[in-house]
């Protein structure tokens, strides 16, 4: 009795293509699943160096991208205020804004940050800490190694609290790294460990 054809040596060139291509589709849905940050946009700290209209460095081309992210923030259930005016007229940018600033400020809720920039930028949420901290005093910051020092001690928050951070209500793991959005609410609250 003649052996039947395997399945597999019957299939024509066309649906071993399709099978590929089947399967490279499949790959890349459970690394997008698996390991979403590869997608993610990568984070252009230089933001926070950018000053319009100072006497040092103006930003030339003008700004082609304005925008409005919110934040808020406590420790311990303390609301930690965000001066007005931070990022305008500071060390490095006379006269000027930096890219990321603060015009008026909430005394409870969320301030309304503005990010200004001369392109489309991805701005992380670190770059405005670090503009934050060129306010002086005891500004909140960032460590070195770009870790949150709100509390302005020197050391990263992350050794001394619990941090959690919402975006427009949802739970973001993104921290330092978040790459801003217009109209984003953006909470982060720390609580002691
Ligand atoms: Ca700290």
């Amino acid at each position: 009795m003649a052996k039947e054809p395997s399945r597999l040596a019957s299939m024509s060139t066309e649906m071993w293509l399709a099978a590929g291509g089947g399967l490279a589709t499949l790959s890349f849905l459970l690394v997008a699943v698996l390991q979403p940050s590869i997608f993610d946009p990568d984070p252009e700290w230089q933001a926070s160096d950018g000053c319009i209209g100072g006497l040092e460095h103006t930003t030339e081309a003008g700004v082609k991208e304005h925008y409005h992210p919110n934040l808020k923030i406590t420790i311990d259930g303390e609301y930690v205020p965000i001066p007005p005016n931070t990022g305008i007229d500071q060390a490095g940018c006379r006269e000027g804004m930096r890219w990321i600033h603060v015009h008026d400020s909430s005394e409870t809720g969320f301030t309304k940050l503005h990010i200004e920039t001369p392109s489309k930028m991805n701005v992380p949420l670190g770059a405005f800490f670090e503009v934050w901290e060129r306010h002086g005093g005891n500004s909140p910051a960032l460590t070195e190694d770009r870790k949150f020092d709100i509390d302005s001690n020197g050391i990263s928050d992350w050794e001394d609290y619990e941090i959690t951070m919402k975006v427009n209500g949802q739970q973001n793991s993104k921290f330092e790294k978040y790459v801003m959005e217009d109209s984003d609410d953006i909470e982060l609250t720390l609580t002691s460990k």
